[in-house]
């Protein structure tokens, strides 16, 4: 019989990338949105007609239970958080309810109404923060540099305490920047390659970025979503790191974006260290070591960093040339 997985925060870009594979796959995909004054369906528009829609928030726990209710999910992934680390020094504690504390009412919600569901747990990088060893690994101690960081730290061992006190199949995925065309326009490589396809288009000047010396870790969401999935067909619930094994600076991406279209002098466009894009605390160097899920899972990466940069460059300057 087919499965059923409930994914939160379906209009979200790695939900969009999970919702295809798993479909894919033949399951019977239920959706949660958040109630919006406007339609904000753009990265599920081509599967809208294959996956049913919930309305819930990581603020309401019964509309997290009538979601797990309703869906009688075999698996759920708790992919829904206020994801953008800048805003969470804007709205700390608005991050901490969503990205931390909403992960005990979701698990609340599938321990009281199908507690053999298994349970995803978007985890992050970001827990690394201040890295206190390289590479980052499943035993790396945490050092998180920002709201969101100290909430996804949160989220992680309260997922870790339900696997271990209410014997529920919990794991957590500890993701490195993944990222894909669909990447939100805030975060950074998408904030790039939209902008060097406008200049290139003679339709934007400037590139106004912050600090172009962090390096990150940077994959492909559309290869990471298999990962998680992976977690969950494993006889035994775990937490994993999912990362490439190289990181490279901002700096890096910028000059590679600008390349992707013919252009060598890209200092000419861009500002950086702009006061607006710095950071109270930054995570100056992340690079993980996905060992684990290689020899466990047999996940690995499938995109190198060029492919990711050229693919979404070219995206955008498709996207800029239609409008
Ligand atoms: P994203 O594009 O920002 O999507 C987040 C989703 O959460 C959106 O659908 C959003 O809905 C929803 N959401 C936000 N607040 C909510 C609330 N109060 N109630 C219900 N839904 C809410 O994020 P992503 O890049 O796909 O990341 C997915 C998950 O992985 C997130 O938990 C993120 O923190 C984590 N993560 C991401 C990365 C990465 O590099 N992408 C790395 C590690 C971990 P709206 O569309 O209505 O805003
Ligand atoms: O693209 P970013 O905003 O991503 P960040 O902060 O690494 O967070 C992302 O990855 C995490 C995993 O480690 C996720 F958990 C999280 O949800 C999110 O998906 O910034 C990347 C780097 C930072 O060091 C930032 O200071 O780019 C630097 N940067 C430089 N100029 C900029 C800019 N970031 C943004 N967003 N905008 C700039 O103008």
């Amino acid at each position: 019989m087919a499965k059923t997985a409930l994914i939160t925060g379906i209009t979200g870009q790695d939900a969009s990338y999970l919702a295809e594979f798993l479909l894919n796959k033949g399951y019977k995909v239920f959706g949660t949105t958040r109630r919006s004054s406007t339609v904000n369906n753009e990265r599920i528009k081509h599967i809208e007609d294959k996956i049913e829609i919930l309305s819930a928030d990581l603020l309401d726990s019964s509309s997290l239970v009538a979601a797990v209710r309703e869906s009688q999910p075999d698996e759920v992934y708790n992919l829904a958080a206020q994801s953008f680390v800048k805003t969470s020094w804007d709205q700390p504690v608005l991050t901490g309810e969503f990205t931390g504390i909403g992960v005990t009412r979701m698990l609340e919600a599938v321990r009281t109404v199908k507690p053999d569901a298994k349970f995803y747990q978007a985890s992050s990088s970001e827990m690394f923060g201040k890295v206190v060893e390289v590479p980052q690994t499943e035993t790396t101690r945490f050092y998180p540099r920002s709201p969101y960081g100290v909430a996804k730290v949160y989220g992680h061992y309260i997922t870790l305490n339900y696997r271990e006190s209410f014997n529920m199949f919990a794991c957590s995925g500890i993701l490195f920047n993944h990222e894909s065309p669909r990447r939100g326009l805030e975060f950074v490589t998408r904030k790039i390659s939209n902008a060097v396809a406008k200049i290139s288009l003679g339709k934007q000047d400037k590139l106004e970025l912050g600090n172009l010396d962090a390096k990150r870790d940077w994959g492909f969401a559309g290869d990471y979503v298999e990962a998680m999935w992976m977690m969950l067909q494993h006889d035994t619930p775990d937490d994993y790191v999912v990362a490439t094994g190289e990181t490279h600076s901002v700096q890096e991406f910028v000059e590679l974006s600008f390349k992707t279209v013919g252009i060598e002098d890209w200092q000419k466009y861009v500002v950086s260290n702009h006061p607006k894009h710095l950071r109270p605390a930054e995570v100056d160097h992340l690079i993980g070591d996905y060992s684990k899920a290689k020899s466990v899972l047999g996940w690995e990466p499938k995109t190198s960093f060029p492919q990711l940069v050229e693919m979404m460059v070219k995206a955008d300057v498709e996207l800029e040339k239609s409008r």
